[in-house]
């Protein structure tokens, strides 16, 4: 007879979930403080449902070329944490459904009341490695066998005991640094930080959010040089920035053009950047040999 994770995982692939996994809440317990602990948002929490989605290559491909950025911004960011909301709605009303508490959070950034600069409820990269889903690359993003670092996360948190899944033996990084060469802001560090998720200790690069954050938003020029989606406007970055600054800067200062674009669907969200995703070796051998052997795959004409 099948069980209630079996039955959850069916549901999700269903709903199109490229990938499924479950972390023990207690492996993200045990690593972050309050409020960035599961049991600090459901207090009987015992197991994480992580799900991702596959961001379609061809978006990547398209901005690494400099021909657009447009795909990536709906089809890697808005819509995609759309439809990542949706499956988590899903599998929380499947959940309900079969009498257990379970807390949906949303695919898309941080709140403004969260005490932390960049950390958003709960660490869907924590989740998604202690799931057994992936590895953290050195850029920090999460590395998975079939896709690389090419998709996104959402985790719905749940008192049922669903069955762990186990961690990811081989860390797909191929630690070429990529990632560090192509950041235009100099935000991934060789410096290394660590986090010990259960029984195990991973290890990847110190990120620093608000470079990181100056370039994603569109407020640089280094982002794309010679793409006509590159920003033509470099705005000076304070050494600290406020939640004030970061208004000022967004809607008066930015390229004229980002700010009469932006709006929630388009490009709103940390979507101009994206070069640690896009040229990291490992999410392009993902895709050659993902299309070959879906090639092989193919009946004969
Ligand atoms: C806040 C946030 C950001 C912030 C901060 C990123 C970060 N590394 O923490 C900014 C705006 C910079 C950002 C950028 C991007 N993000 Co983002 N982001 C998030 C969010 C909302 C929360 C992450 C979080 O809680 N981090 C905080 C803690 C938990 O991270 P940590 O690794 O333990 O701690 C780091 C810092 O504390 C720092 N640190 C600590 N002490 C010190 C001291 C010093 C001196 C320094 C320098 C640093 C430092 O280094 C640690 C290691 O990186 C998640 C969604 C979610 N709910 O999880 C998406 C998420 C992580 N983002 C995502 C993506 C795709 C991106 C971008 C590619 C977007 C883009 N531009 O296109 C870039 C990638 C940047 C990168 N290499 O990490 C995806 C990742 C998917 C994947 N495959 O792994 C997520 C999971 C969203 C999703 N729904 O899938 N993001
Ligand atoms: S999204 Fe861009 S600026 Fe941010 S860490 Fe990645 S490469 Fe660097
Ligand atoms: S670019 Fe290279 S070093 Fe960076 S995360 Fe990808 S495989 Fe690892």
């Amino acid at each position: 007879m099948k069980d209630l994770t079996d039955s959850l995982r069916e549901q999700a692939l269903a709903l199109g979930a490229d990938l499924f996994g479950v972390a023990d809440a207690k492996d993200l317990d045990g690593y972050f403080t309050s409020p960035h602990r599961p049991k600090d948002l459901l207090p009987e929490v015992r197991s994480i449902v992580v799900v991702a989605l596959h961001i379609p290559d061809g978006v990547l491909e398209a901005q690494k070329n400099g021909i657009t950025n447009y795909s990536y911004n709906v089809y890697g960011y808005a819509y995609l944490n759309r439809e990542l909301d949706a499956v988590a709605y899903r599998l929380t009303m499947f959940l309900e459904k079969h009498g257990w508490q379970a807390l949906p959070i949303p695919a898309r950034g941080s709140h403004y009341w969260e005490p932390k600069k960049y950390y958003g409820p709960l660490s869907f990269r924590h989740a998604a490695v202690a799931a057994g889903l992936g590895q953290f690359g050195w850029s920090g993003l999460v590395l998975t066998p079939e896709f690389g670092p090419r998709q996104r996360f959402v985790a719905v948190l749940t008192d049922a005991p669903l069955k762990a899944s186990p961690p990811l033996a081989e860390n797909p990084c191929q630690k070429c640094y990529q990632c560090i060469k192509n950041c235009p802001a100099g935000a991934i560090r060789k410096e290394a930080w660590q986090a010990t998720l259960g029984e195990r200790t991973y290890t990847y690069g110190k990120i620093d959010g608000d470079r990181c954050w100056w370039v994603a938003r569109g407020l640089t020029t280094k982002a794309w040089p010679g793409a006509p989606f590159n920003p033509s406007v470099a705005v000076t970055k304070p050494g600290d920035i406020t939640a004030e600054e970061k208004f000022e800067v967004l809607w008066e200062k930015r390229d004229a053009r980002l700010r009469l674009s932006e709006h929630d669907e388009g490009t709103y969200g940390a979507t101009l950047c994206g070069r640690c995703m896009i040229f990291c070796q490992a999410g392009h051998d993902a895709m050659r040999a993902r299309l070959a052997r879906a090639k092989e795959n193919e009946p004969a004409d």
